[in-house]
């Protein structure tokens, strides 16, 4: 017999019908030496030699055949059963011709404990599963229909005493075999998932950037810190108390036309009889005045990124929900330079040292006196006129752009905060981010903020 280093490369050497033929041979020649083993000692090394651990010869057939592709398989099938067969036959024809076939069940209790030992991958395991069981060809029905339905009438439940047993000592076995190797399954697969392949090259992850609103925030929330404000966020969705008459906007101030507004719709409250508190959505992030200095005392400064909602139509300048700095400064001795010192040095810092400021006169409920900031065009230098030539198309030549609303607090909103009106004086400011930004960047249309359109975005990296 060729030793299993020639066996596997004979296999490897053939397909086909030639493969087929290979195997049948084979499977002849392991008859053939399972005649001549007569000892028991002889048996167990034929056994070891083809079906066990030493070399395990038909288990080298069998997986080559497997491993080629289902098809050579396929070819070889009538081989391989044979040559795993021919161990059970000849067990089975000694029980035949035996008074009694015990010695020859014990023959078939060893191959089949071999077998099943060294059915560790699924492919095998069902082969020899099939091997006992399959209804044609199956030692099993091997088993019944020789020895069991031949046996003599007064062997026959001693037989049959034997079938069974050796029956649920497969069975258990395959039971054992087949939970072993499900884990083995598992642990393999998932040591096959979490295997790292180092030579595969990186996985390069687009690394993302903070929104361009975003970003302003950020800009203007360290100019601010940077001279003693601190940071603080409100709610979305506000009363309105906080919205409008905290703020000196009594409910039907002519104001509150210019912030008609997204009131919530509300399911009715436990007490039948009381109508809900109506909530909306913030139209400005003055609200946030009032519940920090509900909470604290002077001195107070500080600054409220977030963002707004109202009902304004969507244009190039205008968006339903659109964002606010809100500033608010508060103390025994704040002045109206102090308010113009603090806006100057934020504008500067924010769009450069050489940019200028002006304010004019405007009107708030809630500051008094209000004005609107303006900054000199960053564009045209505060000219009017493009360098190239022409109007500014930034200030449409006006020399000056329109940045934001702010004033002295108006002492009556101390009131709502019982804050003393006598003592304390302070200013305010509410910064729309999304013309800032516009206004900083060159961005003509406010809606690309909210498209996400990702080649808008990516120049802001
Ligand atoms: C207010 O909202 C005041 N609360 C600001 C304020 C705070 C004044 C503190 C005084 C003291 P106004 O309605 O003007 O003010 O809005 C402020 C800024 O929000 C505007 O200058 C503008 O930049 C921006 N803004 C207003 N409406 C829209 C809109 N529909 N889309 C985009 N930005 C808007």
């Amino acid at each position: 017999m060729e030793s299993a280093h020639e066996l596997i490369s004979d296999l490897e050497k053939l397909s086909g019908p030639q493969l087929q033929h290979f195997v049948i041979e084979l499977s002849d020649k392991a008859r053939a030496e399972a005649q001549q083993s007569y000892s028991n000692e002889q048996q167990d090394q034929f056994l070891q030699k083809w079906y066990g651990r030493e070399p395990g010869l038909a288990w080298i057939v069998f997986d080559k055949t497997y491993a080629k592709d289902r098809s050579a398989a396929a070819w070889a099938r009538y081989g391989l059963q044979n040559l795993f067969k021919a161990p059970a036959d000849l067990y089975i024809n000694y029980g035949i011709l035996a008074e009694d076939p015990e010695e020859a069940f014990d023959h078939l209790r060893y191959f089949l404990k071999t077998l099943i030992a060294r059915a560790n991958h699924p492919e095998r395991f069902a082969a020899v599963r099939s091997l006992w069981e399959s209804r044609n060809q199956g030692i099993k029905t091997a088993i019944r229909e020789h020895l069991l339905k031949n046996a003599k009438p007064d062997i026959k439940p001693r037989v049959g005493q034997y079938f069974n047993q050796l029956s649920s000592l497969v069975e258990e076995l395959f039971a054992q075999k087949q939970l072993i190797t499900e884990t083995d399954g598992v642990e393999e697969a998932a040591l096959a998932r979490e295997r790292v392949d180092l030579s595969l090259p990186g996985v390069i992850r687009p690394v993302g950037s903070h929104h361009l609103i975003r970003q302003v925030f950020q800009e203007i929330e360290d100019i601010f810190v940077s001279i003693g404000f601190s940071v603080v966020e409100g709610p979305e969705i506000e009363t309105p108390y906080y919205n409008f008459e905290a703020l000196n906007i009594p409910e039907f101030h002519p104001v509150r036309d210019d912030m008609d507004t997204f009131y919530l719709e509300l399911p009715p409250s436990s007490d039948k009889k009381a109508a809900p508190t109506p909530l909306l959505l913030r139209t400005h992030t003055s609200p946030m005045q009032i519940r920090t200095m509900e909470k604290q005392k002077p001195p107070v400064r500080v600054i409220v990124p977030g963002k707004v909602y109202r009902r304004d139509n969507p244009d190039a300048t205008h968006s339903f929900a659109f964002h606010q700095i809100e500033g608010l400064a508060v103390d025994t001795d704040i002045t109206f330079c102090d308010f113009t010192g603090t806006i100057e040095y934020f504008v500067k810092q924010f769009f450069g040292p050489s940019v200028k400021t002006r304010f004019r006169p405007s009107y708030f409920p809630f500051t008094e006196p209000s004005v609107e900031f303006d900054v000199s065009c960053p564009f045209c230098g505060g000219t009017g006129t493009a360098a190239a030539g022409g109007t500014c198309t930034k200030c449409k030549g006006a020399a000056w752009i329109e940045l934001f609303g702010a004033g002295m607090v108006d002492p009556a909103v101390y009131g709502f905060v019982n804050y003393d009106a006598k003592k304390v004086s302070g200013f305010a400011f509410g910064i729309g981010i999304d013309r800032l930004a516009m206004l900083k960047y060159g961005i003509d249309d406010i809606q690309v903020f909210f498209q996400n359109d990702v080649r808008f975005l990516r120049q802001f990296p």
